[in-house]
C-alpha cells in the first residue's frame, strides 16, 4: 500500500518539528510548504539526512508551491505571522484571516479529500475561516488546541502527584485562551477522579486550582521564557496524534476544535469539545453533562469565540455564511 501524504502548511518552528515527528512515526511522505523561499526545502533536506540514523523511510519535499500537496491525505496548517509587540489583536487577525483564505483555496484546488487541522492563532476563529474558505466538509476541518491544553494540564497534574503521564487523564473544553474551561470532574488518575483525590489528601483544592489556572495561561507561560516565539514541540506532538488518529483509524477520544450544529446549544461555530478522529474525520461530538458552574465558564468562553468569529465576518464578508 502507499504511504500517506502529509502536506504541512507553514514551515516555522511547529512545521519542522511536524516534519520530524511525521518522520519518527513512518506516518507517511511529507510535503512542506511556505512562502518563505529556502526554509521548507532546507528543513525537509535536513530532516531526510537524519532519517538514515534515526531509522525511518520517507520522503521529504520542501515547495513554495500549492501544486506539490496534490492529493495530501492529511494538511496540517500553521501558516501565519505571530502577534509581535505593537501589533492588536485586530491587526493579528486580519493578517491571519487573509493567510486563511490563500491556504484555503490551496487546499479546495489541490487536497479537497484531506483531513485538514488548524494550529495557526487565534484558533478558534482561524479554523473557522480555513473551512469557510476550503469549503472542505466541517467533519474533515478541525482544530488543534485542547490535545495540547489537555497535555498541559496532565503533565501539571502527574507532576503534582508524582505519577506516571501515561496514567493521567485529563480534560479541557471550550476555546483555546485565557478562559478555556479544564475541567476538574472528568480528570484524575487511572480512573479516580480529581475531587476523590483531593478527599484522599493526594494533593489540596488549592493546587488543583493553581495547576488550573497554569493550564489556562499554559501558552502565555512558554511564550514569556522563550521571548521570542511561542511553544512548538507540545503543539506539534499534538496535532500529530489527532492525524495519527485519522490516518490509522483509531477512532481516539481528543478535544478539538470541532464545528458544532446544535451541540452544547451552540450553531456554526468551532469549538473545543471531545470528539471521535477516524478515518472519516470527526465521527461523532460528544456531548458530556455539565453543572451550572462548568456551563458558565463554557458560556463565557463561547461568548469569546463568537467575538472572534463576528470580528472575522467584519473583515471579510464573504466568508460570513
Ligand atoms: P512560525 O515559526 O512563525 O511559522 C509560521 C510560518 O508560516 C512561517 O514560516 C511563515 O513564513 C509561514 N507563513 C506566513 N504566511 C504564510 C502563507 N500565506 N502561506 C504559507 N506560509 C506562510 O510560527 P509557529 O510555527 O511557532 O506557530 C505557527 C502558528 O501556530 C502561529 O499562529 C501560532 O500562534 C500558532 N500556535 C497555536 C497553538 C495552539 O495551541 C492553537 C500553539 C502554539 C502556536
Amino acid at each position: 500500500m502507499a504511504r500517506a501524504k502529509i502536506a504541512l502548511i507553514g514551515a516555522g518552528q511547529i512545521g519542522g518539528t511536524l516534519a520530524l515527528l511525521a518522520g519518527l512515526k513512518e506516518l507517511g511522505d511529507v510535503v512542506m510548504f511556505d512562502v518563505a523561499e529556502g526554509i521548507p526545502q532546507g528543513k525537509s533536506l535536513d530532516i531526510a539526512e537524519a532519517s538514515p540514523v534515526l531509522g525511518f523511510d520517507a520522503t521529504l519535499v520542501g515547495t513554495n508551491g500549492y501544486e506539490a500537496i496534490e492529493g495530501a491525505d492529511v494538511v496540517i496548517v500553521t501558516a501565519g505571522v505571530p502577534r509581535k509587540p505593537g501589533m492588536s489583536r485586530s491587526d493579528l487577525l486580519d493578517i491571519n484571516l487573509k493567510v486563511m483564505q490563500q491556504v484555503g483555496a490551496g487546499i479546495a484546488k489541490f487536497a479537497p479529500d484531506a483531513f485538514v487541522i488548524c494550529v495557526t492563532n487565534p484558533l478558534d476563529a482561524m479554523v473557522w475561516a480555513l473551512q469557510k474558505a476550503s469549503g472542505l466538509p466541517t467533519h474533515k476541518v478541525v482544530g488543534m488546541a485542547g490535545v495540547l491544553d489537555s497535555a498541559r494540564f496532565r503533565y501539571f497534574l502527574a507532576d503534582e502527584f508524582n505519577v506516571s503521564v501515561e496514567d493521567v487523564t485529563a480534560f479541557v473544553l471550550g476555546g483555546h485562551g485565557d478562559d478555556m474551561v479544564p475541567l476538574v470532574r472528568y480528570s484524575g488518575v487511572a480512573g479516580i477522579p480529581l475531587p476523590d483525590l483531593v478527599k484522599m489528601g493526594w494533593t489540596s483544592q488549592e493546587k488543583v486550582d493553581a495547576i488550573v489556572d497554569r493550564t489556562r495561561k499554559g501558552g502565555g507561560e512558554i511564550v514569556n521564557l522563550l521571548k521570542t516565539g511561542s511553544a512548538f514541540y507540545a503543539p506539534a506532538a499534538s496535532a500529530i496524534e489527532m492525524a495519527t488518529s485519522y490516518l490509522r483509524d483509531k477512532k481516539r477520544l481528543l478535544p478539538c476544535a470541532a464545528y458544532l450544529t446544535g451541540q452544547y446549544g451552540i450553531d456554526d461555530l468551532y469549538l473545543g469539545v471531545p470528539v471521535i478522529i477516524g478515518a472519516n474525520g470527526v465521527e461523532r461530538v460528544v456531548e458530556i453533562e455539565l453543572d451550572a458552574h462548568e456551563r458558565a465558564m463554557l458560556d463565557k468562553s463561547i461568548a469569546s469565540v463568537k467575538e472572534l468569529v463576528g470580528e472575522c465576518q467584519k473583515i471579510a464578508p464573504s466568508l460570513g455564511a
